[in-house]
């Protein structure tokens, strides 16, 4: 017999929504997550008994826990990801697409029954400052206590969430369950035109914590085009200089090209004596508004950090691994049984002896010979964002904070300088259509395959990405006071493939400049493809970089360039009639400014 706990709302559409779901998947139990202390222990403690997690050592890692996922479902699954709208059209050239009649006929099927034997949890959850008129409230239904787990880091939640909901507020709905883990029939479907997120047969993070990738981005996307403003795969962090004054930039990197390491950096030496700090007001989403004042205000969304651990370390990013010591779930790292904690490549130089992989297996001498990697290269950190050492004052300020610079930016070999300053907002917005990443070959030297990543929305747009390029050109002029546009190339190497800034804390020089543009206290130089700095206002005191490097890094070569035209040209094709002609006329620019 079903055993349905007293609801706690009265509003009705987020009843029928819980009745529907529960007629298609039959959960034994219905469970509300109020968010409390209590039922979030008794939910740990379940899942401790199931063998679902595992309770790490309280005295060196407290009220943290490890997970391991099913060994096929270690990531997001870009080619099983769909926007479902009405017209195909509309979901543009790059996302995968499926008519919505034949989306939720295919799933429900998949769905029917999944929950018999399992509780159907509801998390009410609030995307942004729960009652903040710039946040969003999300209800996620699913079968999984580590969804619940993780939900309640990664955003807000609990009845407050209910409140603000009110009799008739609306919502976004999101179904989740695990059904067999059966990588054939799974699916992550998004209805944009209906507020819905469907996702089957996974327990991996980008697939089922839904208010991320699912709400903050796709669906965000689409409801910020309708509304007039941007979810954007962008980090926000604040630049302090030592009289007190600090300014916010927000920056866009395709996964895997450091977002959080940017928005954590610790400043080198010489900034630090100086009075210089950077502070994180989020490392994966911005949903960014214009503000009362004419100025583009960035607000993070999320309540935690999903950070990839393996090369997360001291040096790397010393608040990120502060971060993850207490209240966190790491899910797919080695377990070390010596001390029960946990460990990952790139942590120190110290594997542990006793200890098990991430696909559960011992974690022994010949496996560490054999190659055996104990984390996987995609294991992650849940962390709450209030235990980041540097996390932003403004972090819980529900207007987010003004932005002075956006800054983009991949992972280019050769094409792309260190830093530089586009010419205009719609400039800025070509130079963040044509963003790339080269694969990682680039590191043994041979010049990897190019994966245009426009503005790294390119997995998470929503809707038509000719359309998202229009609704950037489009809110530019909302804007009275337009951030500046950067794009930065940390990862520009020699021809032997050794990468020839050191990344990092560094970075700190670069961000600097680009302040200093936007306080028009520096000058710079022009090139065919927008402002790249003079050599000698790049401050390199106690940098271990030569002049020679800088100046090296910092050179646009045409010739690259024509080429890099041609695959721009070639990628625009794909947008036909949708691409707007801003963007076509700054590729027109470009070549001109090559052929001068
Ligand atoms: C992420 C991603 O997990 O971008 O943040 O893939
Ligand atoms: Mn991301």
């Amino acid at each position: 017999m079903a055993n349905y706990e007293k609801a706690l709302t009265d509003n009705q559409k987020v009843l029928r929504f819980i009745d529907e779901s529960a007629a298609l998947c039959q959960p034994d139990r219905i469970v509300w997550i109020d968010g409390s202390k209590k039922q979030r222990d008794e939910l740990r403690a379940e899942a401790c008994a199931t063998g679902e997690m595992i309770k790490l050592n309280e005295d060196l890692l407290p009220e943290c826990y490890l997970h391991r996922t099913a060994v096929n479902d270690v990531a997001r699954v870009e080619d099983r990801t769909f926007i479902c709208c009405r017209d195909k059209n509309d979901a543009g050239p790059i996302n995968n697409w499926m008519d919505p009649k034949d989306a939720y006929k295919m799933a429900s099927e998949i769905f029917k029954g999944s929950m018999q034997g399992r509780t159907m949890y509801v998390i009410p959850y609030s995307m942004g400052i729960v009652g903040s008129e710039f946040s969003k409230v999300g209800i996620e239904l699913t079968d999984s206590i580590y969804v619940v787990l993780n939900m309640e880091i990664m955003t807000r939640v609990g009845t407050d969430v209910l409140e603000v909901l009110g009799k008739d507020g609306d919502f976004v709905k999101g179904l989740h369950s695990k059904c067999q883990l059966d990588e054939s029939k799974r699916y992550i479907l998004h209805f944009p035109e209906d507020n819905t997120i469907w996702s089957c047969n996974s327990g991996y993070g980008g697939n089922v914590l839904l208010g991320k990738k699912c709400f903050a981005l796709r669906i965000a996307s689409y409801l910020g085009k309708n509304e007039g403003w941007m979810a954007e795969h962008m980090l926000i962090l604040g630049f302090e200089k030592p009289d007190g004054d600090v300014k916010y930039i927000a920056a866009a990197f395709p996964s895997a090209c450091g977002k959080t390491n940017l928005a954590m950096l610790i400043p080198p030496a010489y900034y630090r004596e100086k009075g210089y700090k950077v502070w994180c007001v989020g490392d994966d989403i911005a949903w960014i508004r214009v503000g009362a004042d004419g100025r583009l205000w960035a607000m993070n969304p999320e309540n935690g950090f999903f950070g990839v651990a393996p090369g997360t370390n001291e040096k790397s990013n010393p608040n990120a691994l502060h971060t993850t010591q207490k209240g966190t779930i790491f899910t797919n790292v080695v377990h070390n049984l010596d001390n029960n904690t946990v460990w990952w490549e790139g942590l120190d130089k110290n594997p542990p002896k006793n200890a098990i992989d991430w696909k559960g297996n011992p974690w022994d001498d010949a496996a560490k010979a054999a190659g055996v990697k104990g984390a996987h290269p995609n294991s992650r950190f849940t962390a709450p964002a209030k235990n980041c050492p540097c996390i932003s004052k403004e972090f819980d300020n529900p207007k987010g904070v003004p932005l002075s610079a956006i800054v983009f930016g991949g992972r280019r070999a050769k094409t792309a300088p260190l830093v530089y300053q586009s010419k205009s907002w719609d400039n800025g917005v070509f130079v963040g259509s044509i963003m790339a990443s080269e694969t990682t070959a680039a590191a043994t030297g041979a010049v990897g395959v190019v994966r245009r990543d426009p503005m790294a929305m390119r997995p998470f747009c929503g809707y038509h990405m000719g359309d998202y390029f229009q609704h950037w050109i489009d809110m530019g002029k909302k804007v009275k006071n337009q951030p500046k546009i950067f794009n930065v190339n940390w990862f520009r190497t020699d021809d032997e493939g050794h990468f020839l800034w050191p990344g990092f804390g560094e970075n700190m020089r670069v961000l600097e400049w680009i302040l200093k543009r936007c306080e028009g206290t520096v000058g710079a130089v022009e090139t065919p493809i927008g402002y790249v700095p003079d050599p000698k206002d790049i401050n390199l005191e106690g940098a271990d970089v030569s002049e020679e490097t800088l100046k090296e890094i910092l050179t646009v070569d045409k010739e690259t360039w024509k080429k890099e035209a041609e695959g721009i040209e070639e990628f625009y094709k794909q947008f036909g009639d949708r691409l707007p002609k801003e963007l076509s006329a700054e590729l027109a620019t470009l070549k001109e400014n090559l052929n001068k």
